[in-house]
């Protein structure tokens, strides 16, 4: 199907300032020119209206132990409506963060059109709560929040009913806070770490990763958090975290992905988070996060 592309620039979900300039960074990185070539039907709806910290600045942020859970509420909703549309009409949405949280709302978008698998490629578990987070920055929690995990359970607003634990699998974790680790174990979801990938190699674990999320349910969401790559090949993220796959894995994880979509429609919707351009260097994780967008959406080599 054709492809509805989404910016949101938001960053309130982070602390670090730049995030929400990533799907500027993403399109001047060569987007559009990435999916020409990779013979993608696709339109461009252009960036979503967003709270973001420049219009906040002089703000108190939230009594709440997650920070601006406000701004998240808001933005959640604007985009899982959008998102909503978007596969309405018939097309992929494919969500260009912003930081990690605008997942909350591409997932309540998505969950929407039925039961909905994840594959989260990240080097963080992304499964902390306003009570378990370290630091307090939602950009943390959005698997959590889809689950109505811990403090979610009273949030309605943040899950995404129709995402199980059963088809939610994170792979590539290399950086898991203590409550995380606790709960992850004790949990249904699946979780490969990068020392699975080590031993067995990216295709296969990404090949089981997409069977669990796609089991018994017939869409799945892909959430790409840069971060997953090692720092040295994708600089421009705001929490790097060295040990991470390389390029050309994260590159075969992407073609795998497609190759899944081709076979069985499998991909409901794609989100590239996490693109910091202040921190990047000369655009170049701008450039990787539109290239591997415009693999996952079956760029092919030959
Ligand atoms: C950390 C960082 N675990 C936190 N999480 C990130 O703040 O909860 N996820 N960066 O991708
Ligand atoms: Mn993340
Ligand atoms: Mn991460
Ligand atoms: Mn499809």
């Amino acid at each position: 199907p054709p492809v509805t592309v989404l910016g949101v620039p938001f960053d309130l979900g982070a602390d670090r300032h730049g995030v929400d300039m990533g799907p500027s960074a993403i399109r001047y990185g060569g987007l559009s020119a990435a999916l020409d070539a990779a013979g993608v039907d696709y339109a461009d709806a252009g960036d979503l209206a967003v709270p973001t910290l420049r219009t906040r600045a002089d703000e108190a942020t939230d009594e709440s132990d997650a920070k601006h859970l406000d701004g998240v509420a808001e933005m959640t909703e604007t985009l899982a409506d959008r998102v909503d549309r978007a596969l309405g009409e018939g097309t992929v949405p494919l969500v260009l963060g912003g930081d990690h949280s605008i997942a909350m709302g591409t997932m309540r978008g998505a969950a929407r059109a039925g039961p909905l698998g994840v594959v989260w490629f990240d080097a963080h578990g992304d499964y902390n709560t306003p009570t378990s987070s370290p630091s307090g920055n939602v950009h943390g929690m959005p698997l959590a929040a889809a689950h109505g995990y811990g403090d979610f359970a009273e949030m309605p607003w943040a899950t995404a009913s129709n995402v199980v634990e059963e088809n939610t699998v994170i792979v590539g974790a290399r950086s898991l806070d203590r409550d995380e680790q606790a709960v992850l174990r004790d949990s249904d979801m699946s979780v490969f770490t990068m020392s699975d990938i080590d031993s067995r190699g990216i295709g296969p674990v990404v090949e089981e990763a997409l069977d669990i999320a796609t089991d018994g349910v017939d869409g799945v969401h892909v959430s790409l958090d840069l971060d997953w790559l090692d720092p040295e090949d994708a600089p421009g993220v705001g929490t790097p975290v060295p040990g991470g796959v390389t390029y050309r894995e994260a590159h075969t994880a992407m073609e795998r992905v497609a190759d899944r979509d081709a076979a069985e429609s499998a991909l409901r919707s794609l989100d590239v988070v996490e693109v910091n351009p202040v921190l990047d260097t000369r655009n170049e994780t701008g450039e990787k996060a539109a290239s591997l967008a415009a693999t996952a959406l079956g760029k092919q080599i030959l």
